[in-house]
């Protein structure tokens, strides 16, 4: 039986990706080169750091870390401004629904994020009190595909990883979920999340009857 669940943030609750897509081409353009938002898809649940090291291998550039860290910071500070504008409004189809669903269950509820912003977010879409745990950027050391966040969340849960589901929308993230040795439902497309025991196009899709069913 399912006692808890654990989700994704970016793209699973609310689609920041389209401010980090915003933030990161005007990083790219200020460095005299394009970024598409094909290549946008390579940075979703990727950290900060990393998604900077993948652009600029984009642009064919390198610069020492202490650049690097000023590159991310200018970055992130254009991203906030951004996210310190959203509203409720922005919560993902079905994402509120959903999470009162699960509570109404009494199943436990967490969020596992890569982010060092999430809290920002979670506040501006009002949404930290339906959270037991928080798990964000600022507490894990290891990326996904690393399952560290989400054990993490588990055990905030004070929960077996067995007892938990992880909803997840990246490749990384899923992978993650199952080393973590937890069940996963991908949101997104069977394509690239084709490891997860079940996958649906978003939350406004998932019910207490596919939960159990896991
Ligand atoms: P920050 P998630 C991830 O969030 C995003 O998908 C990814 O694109 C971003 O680079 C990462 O957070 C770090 O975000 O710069 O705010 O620390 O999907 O794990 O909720
Ligand atoms: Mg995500």
């Amino acid at each position: 039986m399912v006692k808890g669940c654990i989700f994704d943030l970016d793209g699973v609750i609310v689609d920041t990706a389209r401010y980090h897509f915003i933030a990161w081409k005007e990083l790219a353009n200020e460095l005299g080169f394009e970024f598409s938002e094909k290549d946008n898809e390579r940075l979703k649940g990727v950290s900060r750091m990393r998604s900077l090291d993948i652009l600029l291998e984009i642009g064919d550039l390198d610069f020492p870390q202490e650049k690097k860290e000023e590159l991310a910071k200018k970055k992130n500070e254009n991203y906030r401004s951004y996210i310190l504008k959203m509203t409720p409004d922005e919560i993902l189809p079905g994402a509120m629904e959903f999470i009162k669903e699960v509570k109404e269950n009494n199943i436990l509820t967490a969020v596992g994020s890569a982010s060092k912003n999430a809290m920002t977010i979670l506040d501006r879409l009002q949404l930290t009190s339906w959270f037991d745990a928080i798990v964000d950027g600022t507490k894990v050391s290891k990326a996904k595909p690393d399952p560290e966040v989400f054990l993490k969340g588990a055990e905030e849960l004070k929960l077996q990883p067995a007892d938990c589901v992880v909803f997840e929308d990246a490749e990384a993230g899923v992978e993650a979920a199952l080393r973590g040795g937890m069940k996963c439902v991908g949101i997104g497309s069977p394509e690239n999340l084709g490891k997860a025991h079940l996958v649906v196009s978003g939350l406004h899709d998932m019910n207490m009857q596919k939960l159990s069913q896991l």
